[in-house]
Order: C-alpha cells, then structure tokens, then sequence
C-alpha cells in the first residue's frame, strides 16, 4: 500500500515537472524569440499553396535540398524539422502530405485550390551558435515557425472592410463601366442599373441577379481575362459558410442619393435589404477571418504573379496594381492603419515574391525581380509602412522547367497541359523588361502565351527526395533567416 502510494506521488511528481518544464520551455522560446508567424499572401492562384508545400519540404529534408543562401543549412547547424499539427489550437491543418503526394512520382499535379484557412507549425532544431562565452546555455535551440494559408480570393475583402455600402456601388460602378468588365457583364450591367433602389425588394430577382453577379465575376477571375480586383472573394469560394445574397446597385441616382432619404427607405427596398447582407457579409464572415488570419502574423509574403499579368496585357497588370495598391493601402502598417485599428498587428517584414519565375529563362530573372519592385512600388508608395522591412524577391517554388538549347538559341523545357493531355514541349519568351512597359513596349507580349506546366516527373519527395526550386533559399534566408 505504501509502496503503490510512494511510486503514485514520484509519478505525479515527475509528471508536474515535465509540465512545469514544458511550460518553462515556452515561456523561454518566447523569451528569447525563437517563435515566428509568417503569412503568405498572394490573390487566387499566385503559387501560395505550393510555396508553402515546398518551402516545407525543402526544411524538412535540407540535407537533399539545395538550400545555399540558408546560412543554417549551409553551416550544419539545422539539426532537424518536424511539422505540427495547429488542430489543438483550433486551426485545420495545412494539407502539406497530401500536397506532397500529388506533386510527387506516379501523381505529378499540382496542390489543390486552396477552400479554407489553415496552418501549420514547424518545429527547427538549430545547434546553438556559440556564446562569446564559447559556450550555450541549451544544447538545442528551438524555432517554431507558424504558417498560414488561405483562399487568394478572400484577399480582396480586406479593402470591403473600409467601404459601406454606398461606396462599394459607386465603386463597381466606376470598375463596371471599363472594358473587359463591362462587356462581360452585358445585359446585368443595365439590369442593375434599372432597379430602383427604394422599390420594395422582389427577393426571387434578387437571388437570379445575385446567380449572374457570380457568374460575371468566375468570368472576370477566369486565367485568360486575367482580372485581379474581384470583389467580394466569398462569391468566387465561400469555404465553411455561405456568404449572404447581395449585389451593387449600378444606378447612376446613388451619388447624389440624400442621406435622409436613404435613412428613411423602406426596411424591405432593394437598397435597405442589400445594404444589410452587405453588411452582415462584412461583419460575420471578413472581419473574423482578418482577426483570426492577421493577428499574429510577424512576417507577410506577399506573392505576385507578375508573369501572368504581362502575358494577359496591360489592362490586366493595371487591374493587378490596383488591386495591390487598394490591399496594401488596407493593410498599411502604420499607426493609423484599418488593420492596425482592427487588430494592432506587430508585422515587422513584409517580402514581396515574384512566383512561378521558371517560366522564363535564368538570364531574365533579375528583371521579374526588378518589374516586381515597379509594380508594388506605387503600392506601397502609398501605404505608411512605419518601421517595416519591405524587400522584393523573384522565386519559383518549384522548378518545373529546365534549359534546352536549340541552334545557339536557349528554350525552356518541360510538359505543358494540353485539355487534358501533358505533352512535353518547348518554350520562348519575349524578354522581360526590368519596368512597366510603356504603350509600344506591351506589343512585344501580344502573341505571347504562357503554357501551364505540369511539375517535374518523377520527383520521390514521399521519400525524401529533393524538390527542383529557384532562387527559395534566398527567401528562406530573408524570412527566417536572422531568427535562427
Ligand atoms: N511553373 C510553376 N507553376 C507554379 C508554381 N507554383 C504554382 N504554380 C502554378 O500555379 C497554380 C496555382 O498555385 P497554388 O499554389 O495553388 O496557388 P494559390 O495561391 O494557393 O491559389 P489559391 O489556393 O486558389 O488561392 C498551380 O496549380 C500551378 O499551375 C511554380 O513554382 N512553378
Ligand atoms: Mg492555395
């Protein structure tokens, strides 16, 4: 009896101290800062999913890796890196083994479309640097690195959040006015433009109005129209919840609509009923989501594809540096930022990453690096980035081309998608300027087309295997790099 009582207390003493100690050792990583969120952000389709597969991957298995630029790797002193599940903290966990799989041997795909928010933890053990002491106090150090995914289309609600209503029709109506947009929406376009926003609310239009609303907007978000600023994101992909039924009133009236009349509408007008989904919209699904996605977040890539936007035209890189300005002017880093009101975020470093750069030929890669900065640069010109690292990359997350040289001439190789067929091929490419082109310049991308490429064949990653990359040491380096 006393010996069960004795090995009981020893059991429980031991388990306090395990605990104590875990805990102590947390509050000591936090002390000495060895815990980092990075948020990846891009708009729909501009490599996040597949940065984040590799990024892991490379991590993972560094010794197969080629990871130069990561000074830890480099050195010897990365030891080992293991992904955790966030699940106990209430966050779906980033599909990185399925992601994995698909890119991998037999499969060869891409990961899939991004649906929901989720995250990972991963967990690098460094050997400690030596003190001036020659000396570390722990024989492991430890970095946890959290990282977030999510829907591009989900980015550009964040600029919703500092409109009303009002605003947001006048907006589509200036937008909707331009080609390709206003082509695309057609008839809609004068529809919207005919209700009359104090008449009582016919609830079935409302919602066959609201169909063709999305339909015009998968259009305008389809690769080949190449649009970026397609608002509200949940109407493309709602994730978790439905997102409300409403549209934009397009009549011309709404600018110079008298505040009292409006006040004094008809709870069921079109006008009142659409401004409350608005509303709700805003509230219960795009406000939560920047608090939970954004709270936490230390570092910010934001991923371009800049490749995408010269091979659509001009019209298309517009619309992508408007959509930038209009996201970074919402996430300005300042005092007196929406974000920073909404959810005094602590980011210190925000890297802006031209993707998918194996689509053009080594020699041109300093200039996707170089347009990128061009683009972003009226940004976030604009945005008050108070005591924020900004830094512009180029990178291809995986490397699914390689070099062939035809008659003194270099190509790119690789298999390209055909319907539903890969048939390997040959690529050019016009070459890429280092800024904007101007009106004559963007002749040269007219009979340019960019093929969608499979991954390369026969990558073993499942078993370790190395995964071809461009230039994603580099950003290793700058995202994490000084934290190891
Ligand atoms: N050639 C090449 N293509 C890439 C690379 N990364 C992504 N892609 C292509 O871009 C597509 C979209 O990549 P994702 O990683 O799913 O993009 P995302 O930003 O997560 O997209 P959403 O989840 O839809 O917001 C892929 O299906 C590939 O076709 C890359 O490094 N090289
Ligand atoms: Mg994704």
């Amino acid at each position: 009896m006393a010996e069960k009582l004795q090995s009981r207390l020893k059991a429980s003493l031991q388990s306090v101290a395990r605990s104590t100690a875990e805990t102590f050792d947390k509050g000591y990583d936090r002390l000495l800062d060895r815990r980092v969120c990075l948020g990846v952000t891009g708009f729909s389709g501009s490599g996040k999913s597949t940065f984040i597969t590799s990024l892991i991957h490379q991590l993972r298995h560094f010794p197969e890796a080629t990871l130069p630029a990561f000074s830890p790797a480099l050195q010897g002193r990365l030891l080992g890196v293991e992904v955790h599940s966030m699940n106990g903290a209430g966050q779906k966990d980033f599909p990185f083994t399925k992601a994995q799989k698909a890119l991998s041997g037999g499969v060869q795909q891409w990961p899939e479309s991004t649906r929901n928010l989720s995250s990972c933890l991963l967990e690098l053990r460094l050997k400690p640097r030596k003190t001036h002491f020659g000396f570390s106090a722990r024989k492991v150090e430890r970095l946890f690195v959290e990282i977030r995914d999510y829907p591009g289309e989900w980015l550009l609600d964040l600029p919703l959040l500092g409109m009303n209503f009002q605003q947001w029709c006048l907006d589509c109506q200036s937008l909707y006015r331009e080609s390709p947009r206003r082509e695309l929406l057609g008839d809609l376009f004068i529809e919207l433009a005919e209700l009359d926003p104090f008449a009582i609310a016919d609830m079935d239009l409302i919602e066959s109005l609201h169909q063709r609303f999305i339909t015009f907007l998968q259009q305008c978000s389809h690769p080949d129209t190449g649009l970026s600023l397609v608002q509200p994101g949940r109407f493309l992909l709602s994730g978790d919840s439905k997102p409300p039924v409403f549209l934009p009133l397009l009549t011309p009236k709404l600018k110079q609509l008298n505040p009292e009349d409006w006040k004094n509408a008809d709870d069921n007008s079109y006008i009142k009923v659409l401004e409350k989904a608005y509303n709700q919209y805003l509230n219960e699904q795009v406000e939560p989501f920047y608090k939970e996605h954004f709270s936490g977040i230390d570092r910010q890539v934001v991923l371009v594809d800049v490749l995408k936007a010269l091979n659509v035209g001009k019209y298309s890189m517009e619309d992508m540096q408007l959509a930038l300005t209009r996201v970074l002017d919402s996430f300005q880093f300042g005092q007196n930022s929406l974000l920073s009101r909404l959810f005094s975020p602590r980011i210190e470093k925000v890297l802006f990453v031209a993707s998918k750069i194996d689509q053009v030929l080594p020699e041109q890669h300093e200039n996707v690096r170089a347009l990128t900065a061009a683009i972003v640069q009226s940004a976030y010109r604009k945005a008050t980035f108070e005591q924020v690292d900004v830094q512009c990359e180029a990178t291809a997350s995986v490397r699914a081309t390689t070099i062939y040289q035809k008659n003194d001439r270099a190509m790119l190789q690789g298999l390209f998608i055909n319907d539903d067929e890969s048939v390997p091929g040959l690529m050019a490419h016009p070459d890429i300027p280092s800024t904007l082109p101007d009106d004559q310049g963007w002749q040269r991308f007219q009979s340019w087309r960019l093929r969608k490429l499979l991954p390369p064949a026969n990558l073993q990653l499942t078993d370790g295997g190395a995964l071809p990359h461009i230039r994603l040491d580099v950003v290793i380096r700058e995202l994490i790099g000084d934290k190891c």
